[in-house]
């Protein structure tokens, strides 16, 4: 067996599931009279659902009392368990089935490292629950990425030090948890935004099976 691991984020990385939280989110701002923009969504990703609604609060510039917020964060998660609920293996990403078979086939062991309370659900819908050996999400955690405590958790599930896992993320508190844990990190996305990585891939895509080999030498 190989000495590395890998652990993946889910949203941006396994799936595009922004996609869906952002219907969700621009439904519940305007049902709360305010505009909620595809620009602005780009601070909600890899942030916690809680604090996803914070932040909307703060944009249209309303406070709620804790019962109001309770009740529209299961108002908007239910509206995304609808679209949630219509995934199938095509919307698995780019590159990243044949990532997955690849380490299988190699005997590398990989986890999820998710701050979504939905992962397993997500997972199930595209097929994948049952190839990975240990999967950490939304619930297992009670620090939201930057801290390091859902990979930490992932590495100590997959029984790897920190400096032999590899993690895949697309969101720069995901990348910046990876790096205060000491492990090697991979970002998907804009290398503006997330230059703190060890390497920075325009997408899945350039997750190919070359580059792989030579992050587990
Ligand atoms: P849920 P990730 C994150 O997933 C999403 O990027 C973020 O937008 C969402 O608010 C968070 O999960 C919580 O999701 O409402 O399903 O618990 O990128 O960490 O896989
Ligand atoms: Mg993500």
């Amino acid at each position: 067996m190989n000495k590395k691991a890998f652990i993946f984020d889910l949203d941006g990385v396994i799936v595009d599931t922004a996609k869906y939280h952002y219907l969700a989110w621009k439904n519940l701002a305007n049902d709360l009279g305010f505009e909620f923009t595809e620009k602005q969504n780009e601070q909600l990703k890899g942030v916690s659902r809680v604090k996803s609604l914070e932040i909307l609060l703060k944009i249209g510039s309303i406070e709620l009392s804790e019962n109001k917020k309770q009740e529209l964060l299961a108002e908007k998660n239910k509206e995304y368990l609808e679209y949630v609920n219509t995934m199938t293996s095509n919307e698995i990403l780019p590159g990243i089935n044949q990532l997955l078979n690849y380490l299988e086939e190699k005997n590398i062991k990989f986890a999820l490292g998710s701050a979504s309370k939905n992962a397993p659900l997500i997972l199930e819908k595209v097929g994948l629950f049952d190839k990975f050996t240990a999967i950490v999400d939304g619930n297992d955690v009670s620090k939201a990425k930057p801290d390091p405590e859902v990979f930490l958790i992932a590495a100590k599930k997959l029984n790897k030090n920190s400096n032999n896992c590899i993690v895949i993320e697309d969101a720069l508190a995901g990348i910046q948890a990876a790096n205060i844990a000491g492990m090697i990190s991979v970002a998907i996305g804009d290398k503006k935004i997330l230059h703190e990585a060890d390497f920075v891939l325009n997408n899945t895509n350039e997750l190919t099976i070359d580059f792989v080999k030579k992050l587990i030498k």
